[in-house]
């Protein structure tokens, strides 16, 4: 779903992203006139344990750029771990936004830390003040302003660091660039928006202002927590350096240490910072099927019968906004969609193991005096999104002319989880097993300056809106006008918002429109997709407690992948969004701790083709969240449509299965403690630079290397492979990588390169099934591929799949040592399942003996393959406890 506009109703749809990118908006600054600014100078500098203070006062008069410089600046440095320091800077004489601890909890700091034992450290020069972060053990300096003043203004805060020459650099997002930033002139503009096609280098839903730095000599973290709209310029003038030039809020700056030897380590120190994901539910992983334009009930109800006609697993059928009356949240169309209809189809789905998920989107039509209970109960609470002059503040979205829910309302949850209560209960509503929430930056569709938005409402030809509306009867006279001396609408300082006009406003809630808490949208903007998403999460919670919730949104803030999932939004059927997945799932799922993520297969908008399709079914089944999902206006896409679709989503489906324990053990280790659920090939190879800038191979989990056939009509790849073992996914045998590409060719459309990175147990199901709840009573076998040093080890981690707080879990450790493979662990959750057989792979020849638990293996027990140098050994032990195989 998206926020694009039809032009006279005609079904027209503006193609951005088929324009060039064209940089007209954004403030043009001569960065001499920025250089040339005279900064603070620290004085008062005390330390106290892991603490350090000082006051930095402007030297001179400033410069005044976009506003007065601030007199007076606090700086607050404090070690907060081993491998954290915090650098508060904050106007020492007036309160600033921040970003509220109910939006992203801060982390507290460790006891009895000491910047002598940290292995980062802040040194800093008192005039003009500049700081710079370095490691400790080899002084090697990872972050510096020492060439660029500092600028604090009251609407525009401006930070710049020196970097290495072409230096790599990962996340900032969200974006479309590949995974390895250019350095070379690139601005990242962060400033929710819904942004329909690909338009390349704009700023796009989400906001995650942290990055990865890459060196050969370690990988290091630095998180601005500031949520105002700002650009970060990466620019290789006079230096490879990256700028914040933001609107508001305070520079707060968590600096993480990383590794020097593991880049997966600053994945885990920035989830400290701001959470580890939520853990999903085992059917999550399962196959998803939606589309914009499902026309009414019948139609839904087919595309579950002809997915089961052809033996293509279903897990979950989705619908978009065509199942609401008249685009209005919390209705279901009488005549399209009705009640009991829709209600048959749930149980339909529930009796075969199948889910169902509907989309929830923010904005409710504003309906003063009509009988819409959603619009009636939040205006009784009172809990809509204000005008500066009191009254609800409007927008246009689907249903015509709406009103916002404030996020900060205190009766926001009780409103929510109402709303949720009643439209979708189990009893009398829909069902639903997961929650997809959309147009959530928010979106508005009125263009600006808007002045009457009840006419663009008409001419928008969205559902047609009364004329004239009575006034909201509460709305409140002899309001108070808020004093603000900053610009709400348009701050002297211009980000590079590629929305319509370029304003702030633009395409979305006005900035100066006001929160409960007197917060105004201007300052939050950019969490509003996030706390959507903690209310959603609660909702579901509040209607099935105890289970693990399933929300997929659009927009989100630094923290979300706590709370819910993420889809990468309205890319279209093109090759080049095919080949942006990756990067953009990686930036989510390796940078931004929201590892639930995909794009959506096959392409929304415009239409796919045979091969696309074909070949975005395999790589599909390697986004975390695997869902084809399209626009009302193209052909149908559903898998079957196609012979040679339905044998790719067969093929990689049942692959994507027999691996799903892998990736749910991965998921829950991410839970845990943040570690990547896909890696880019670099946090493997942290000293291979030829894996740097790999963004169209990728390693899902940390063993199997996914190389899709990335051209049109193709059926070759390049592929890079690092100087390491791999076995073919498909053969098993083994390959040696050679710090070369390697030419693979004759790829058919059904099937995609898959490779097993040496020194792995990967536990496998035997067999696929048509839901995951069938999968779970199969058996598992374990693949043993060891890697160059002759060992492997793994992890398999199963629980029931569905609760918050699982009664009991299994959790297996498996070790191969010098043809000796042991299984150990708890087996605390009943699997009711076996382990049928191992599978050694790269094993030189025949054994002489074969021993399960110390006792020899019959000769039917065993089979051996010269030519793919693999040996299965049957086991059929019940997965209840440990065992040991072992081959000399
Ligand atoms: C710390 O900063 C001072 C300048 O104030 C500089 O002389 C010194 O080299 C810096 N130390 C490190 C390790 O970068
Ligand atoms: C940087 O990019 C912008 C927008 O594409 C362009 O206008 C400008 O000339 C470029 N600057 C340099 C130094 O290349
Ligand atoms: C409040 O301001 C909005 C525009 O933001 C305007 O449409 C509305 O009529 C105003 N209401 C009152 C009561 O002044
Ligand atoms: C407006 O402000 C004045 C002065 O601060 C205050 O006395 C009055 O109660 C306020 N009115 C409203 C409606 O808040
Ligand atoms: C898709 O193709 C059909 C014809 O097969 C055409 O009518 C339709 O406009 C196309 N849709 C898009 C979004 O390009
Ligand atoms: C390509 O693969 C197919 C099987 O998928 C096989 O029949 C055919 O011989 C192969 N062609 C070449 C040139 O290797
Ligand atoms: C590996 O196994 C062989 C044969 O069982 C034995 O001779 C050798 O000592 C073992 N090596 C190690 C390192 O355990
Ligand atoms: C608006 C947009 O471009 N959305 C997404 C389209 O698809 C690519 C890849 O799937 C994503 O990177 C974009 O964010």
């Amino acid at each position: 779903m998206f926020g694009r506009r039809i032009l006279g109703g005609l079904g027209i749809v503006v193609y951005a992203s088929l324009l060039p990118v064209l940089s007209i908006h954004g403030a043009v600054v001569d960065p001499k006139v920025l250089d040339a600014c005279s900064g603070y100078s620290a004085t008062n500098v005390k330390t106290a344990g892991a603490t350090l203070t000082a006051d930095l006062a402007l030297n001179g008069d400033g410069c005044a750029v976009f506003g007065p410089d601030v007199k007076k600046l606090a700086l607050q440095v404090v070690y907060e771990t081993k491998t954290r320091i915090h650098v508060k800077i904050t106007d020492a004489s007036a309160a600033r936004f921040e970003v509220p601890e109910s939006v992203l909890p801060r982390p507290s700091a460790e006891r009895g830390i000491s910047s002598r034992t940290a292995a980062i450290q802040f040194n800093y020069t008192a005039s003009p003040f500049s700081f710079s972060i370095y490691r400790t053990a080899t002084k090697e300096v990872l972050f510096s302003t020492a060439s660029h003043p500092l600028i604090f203004e009251p609407q525009y805060l401006r930070v710049k660091t020196s970097l290495p020459t072409n230096a790599n650099i990962y996340g900032l997002g969200e974006h479309t660039h590949p995974f390895r930033l250019p350095t070379d002139n690139t601005t990242l503009t962060l400033w929710s928006r819904d942004a329909f096609g690909i338009p390349v280098g704009t700023n796009l839903y989400g906001n995650h202002p942290i990055y990865f730095e890459h060196r050969t000599t370690g990988t290091h973290g630095v998180f601005l927590l500031n949520a105002n709209g700002m650009d970060i310029k990466l620019s290789n003038v006079g230096g490879t350096s990256l700028e914040y030039n933001t609107i508001g809020g305070i520079l707060d700056f968590y600096f993480l240490a990383g590794s020097t030897t593991d880049p997966t380590e600053v994945a885990r120190q920035y989830a400290e910072v701001v959470g580890t994901p939520a853990e999903v539910p085992y059917w999550s992983f399962g196959f998803h099927q939606c589309r914009f334009g499902y026309n009414n009930f019948v139609e839904v109800a087919d595309v579950v019968s002809n997915y089961a006609a052809v033996d293509i697993p279903l897990e979950t059928m989705w619908t978009d906004i065509d199942y609401m009356d008249r685009r209005r949240i919390f209705t279901v169309d009488p005549d399209y969609f009705p009640m009991n209809r829709m209600r048959e189809i749930v149980d339909y789905l529930h009796t075969h193991d199948q889910r169902y998920i509907l989309m929830t989107d923010p904005a409710v039509a504003y309906l003063p005096g009509d009988t819409y209970a959603p619009y009636n109960r939040g205006t009784v609470d009172d809990i809509w999104m204000k005008a500066p002059n009191g009254s609800s503040a409007l927008g246009l979205v689907w249903p015509g002319v709406t009103v916002y829910p404030d996020w900060f309302h205190p009766k926001i949850a009780q409103y929510w989880d109402n709303e949720f209560k009643i439209f979708y209960s189990p009893t009398d509503g829909i069902d639903i097993d997961g929650a997809w929430i959309d147009m959530n930056e928010p979106a508005s569709f009125c263009d600006l300056p808007c002045t009457d938005i009840f006419e663009q409402a008409i001419k928008q030809a969205l559902p047609p809106p009364r004329p004239h509306p009575p006034p909201d009867p509460n709305t409140p006279i002899f309001v108070n006008k808020t004093i603000s001396k900053r610009d709400l609408l348009n701050p002297p300082y211009t980000i590079n918002n590629a929305a319509a006009t370029g304003q702030l406003s633009s395409k979305t809630a006005f900035t100066d429109t006001k929160h409960f808490n007197g917060m105004v949208e201007y300052d939050v903007h950019n969490l509003y997709g996030t706390m959507m998403s903690v209310a959603t999460h609660d909702a579901l919670l509040a209607r099935r407690p105890g289970l693990r919730p399933v929300v997929i949104t659009r927009s989100t803030y630094a923290g979300a992948g706590k709370h819910v999932g993420k889809w990468l939004g309205d890319n279209m059927s093109l090759w080049e969004h095919y080949r942006f997945s990756i990067a953009g799932m990686l930036g989510f799922a390796s940078v931004y701790q929201i590892p639930m993520v995909g794009s959506d297969i096959c392409g929304f908008g415009g239409n796919t083709t045979e091969n696309l399709c074909a070949r975005w079914a395999t790589l599909g089944a390697f986004y975390p969240f695997m869902r084809n999902h399209n626009i009302d206006t193209g052909n149908p896409q559903e898998f079957y449509r196609w012979e040679s679709v339905t044998e790719a989503a067969k093929n990689a489906i049942d692959i994507r299965y027999r691996l799903l324990d892998y990736i749910y053990t991965t998921f829950h280790q991410a839970h845990i403690d943040g570690t990547p659920v896909l890696n880019p090939l670099w946090y493997k190879y942290p000293k291979d630079p030829a894996t740097f800038s790999i963004d169209l191979q990728f390693l899902y989990g940390d063993s199997v290397l996914v190389s899709p056939v990335t051209e049109q009509d193709s059926t070759s790849v390049s592929i890079y492979l690092p100087r390491d073992i791999f076995y073919d996914f498909k053969t098993l045998t083994p390959i040696r990588g050679t710090g070369s590409t390697v030419q693979l060719t004759n790829i058919s459309s059904t099937e995609i390169p898959l490779h097993i990175r040496g020194g792995v147990v990967l536990p496998l199901r035997v067999q696929s099934a048509m839901t995951t709840t069938e999968l779970r009573t199969h058996d598992f076998e374990f693949v043993v591929a060891p890697g160059t040093d002759g060992t492997a080890e793994g992890k398999l981690y199963i629980d029931d799949g569905v609760s918050i707080v699982p009664g009991s879990s299994t959790e297996v450790a498996t070790k191969f040592r010098n043809g000796s493979l042991t299984v150990t662990g708890k087996f605390g959750f009943k699997t009711g399942v076996k382990t049928s057989r191992v599978r050694f792979l790269g094993v030189s020849k025949v054994p002489r003996v074969v021993m399960v638990n110390g006792r020899p293996v019959a000769k039917t027990g065993v089979t051996y393959d010269k030519t793919t140098q693999v040996l299965d050994v049957s086991v059929g032990l019940a997965l209840a406890e440990g065992f040991t195989v072992h081959f000399v």
